[in-house]
């Protein structure tokens, strides 16, 4: 912690989290996590990147080509940038020259200085019915976990034999032992629903929620927030992200810096508040701008409840209210460190009570609307403040 003369310790922890809260406020979007998605042609790179970020980010796009071999798509709005290998055929004699261009696109990016310029990790692919795994492609896996990025292999397209394909993640996992490359993870994964002719039966979509989790565990700290809010697999994972950034605001609040009594604070409160809101609806792959925001509390919130920072204080039946929210969240899972805060942090208490109903909130828009849906801003403005004020309403019911 940096520490300034004539300040004790209180006060430069207090500036830090200030700083902290203040400089998300200024940069808004989340940086991009950068992912390499390699493997041979028709393995299901493009099927995998859909399923797990939505349609827009590789559906029929062409993509930018950096290379021969590497396309790039970088969505407005979606904190991710991919990077997929194209028309990669190992056995053909261009194999030295892909390579070589790979390797090189990747090693060159692992080394900026800028962490988030770099490549943070890369899913190769391996169809899992091909049952081979062996010579220029093992050179190739070989070069490319040597750049140090974290690596998963993906066992794609797993519909058939289960007994077959677990033999065949063994044989993997023998041979990458043999070679020093036994922390490799394997993930097995059917992305996209399988039907078979003549049965009216189908294999559907597994292992991506694994996915998202091995490569969470590998990504560096910095860069996991905008993996989870680009993923569109994993819901618990967002729960748990804005669980954080909540806790952030809360602690932010409860340390005073927009004071203690929000009475008298009615419209800084009101913005740090907004700013939350703001930040947690990018976790739900949802980019509101500030007047987006600004309206949902002007239009579309009842009377009551658009006096956000001044009900609180001023009535206090509120103080049940939201202590009855906490303890709710408690029942439903949430980790909810909130509850600990000083019942006469009534700034801090407010922040937490907002922040679960505006999660809640855009978890409902989110699990109800389509990607497309989700970028027309006034549709969206206009659903949530309908949710968020519901809501509200709904819990100014309990704990009665
Ligand atoms: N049902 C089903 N089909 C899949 C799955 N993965 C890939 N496919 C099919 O396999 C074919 C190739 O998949 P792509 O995703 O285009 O493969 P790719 O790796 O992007 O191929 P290139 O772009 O040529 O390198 C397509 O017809 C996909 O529909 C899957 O999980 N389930
Ligand atoms: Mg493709």
């Amino acid at each position: 912690m940096k520490k300034i003369s004539g300040q004790n310790e209180f006060e430069c922890e207090k500036e830090e989290l200030e700083m902290d809260i203040d400089s998300r406020n200024q940069s808004g979007d989340l940086p991009d996590a950068n992912i390499i998605v390699a493997g041979i042609t028709g393995t299901g790179k493009s099927t995998l990147i859909n399923a797990i970020f939505g349609e827009e980010i590789a559906a029929t796009g062409e993509g930018r080509p950096v290379t021969e071999y590497i396309r790039e798509y970088n969505e407005k709005n979606t904190p991710i940038r991919i990077w997929d290998t194209v028309g990669l055929e190992l056995d053909s004699e261009k194999t030295k020259k892909s390579i070589k261009d790979i390797k090189g696109t990747i090693a060159s990016k692992a080394s900026f200085s800028d962490k988030y310029d770099r490549i943070h990790a890369i899913w190769y692919c391996i169809n899992s019915g091909s049952n081979r795994y062996q010579g220029a492609e093992l050179e190739f896996i070989k070069e490319l976990y040597a750049v140090g990025v974290p690596f998963i292999i993906v066992l794609t397209q797993c519909s058939g034999d289960e007994e077959k394909i677990n033999r065949f993640e063994s044989e993997i996992k023998k041979i990458n032992a043999s070679m020093g490359l036994e922390d490799i993870r394997i993930v097995q994964v059917l992305a996209q629903t399988v039907k078979f002719r003549g049965v009216d039966w189908e294999i559907s979509p597994f292992g991506l929620d694994k996915l998202v989790n091995v490569t969470l565990e590998l990504l560096p700290g910095f860069i996991k927030r905008s993996f989870i809010a680009a993923q569109r697999i994993g819901k618990i994972q967002k729960r748990e992200e804005c669980e954080k950034i909540i806790y952030d605001y809360v602690k932010a609040a409860e340390k005073g810096f927009w004071e203690k009594v929000p009475l008298v604070n009615i419209i800084p409160t009101d913005r740090k508040i907004m700013q939350m809101t703001k930040e947690i609806c990018m976790v739900y792959n949802t980019y509101l701008p500030q007047e987006s925001i600004e309206r949902i509390s002007q239009y579309h919130l009842d009377f009551e409840n658009k006096l956000r920072g001044l009900i609180i204080p001023i009535y206090r039946g509120y103080s049940k209210k939201i202590t009855a929210l906490l303890e709710q969240k408690k029942e439903e899972g949430f980790s909810v460190e909130s509850l600990n805060v000083n019942k006469k942090d009534r700034a801090a208490r407010m922040v937490a009570f907002y922040g679960y109903t505006d999660m809640d909130s855009i978890e409902e828009l989110w699990e109800q609307t389509t990607a497309e849906e989700l970028k027309d801003v006034d549709r969206v403005t206009k659903e949530l403040g309908r949710i968020i004020n519901r809501r509200l309403r709904e819990s100014s019911k309990i704990g009665n």
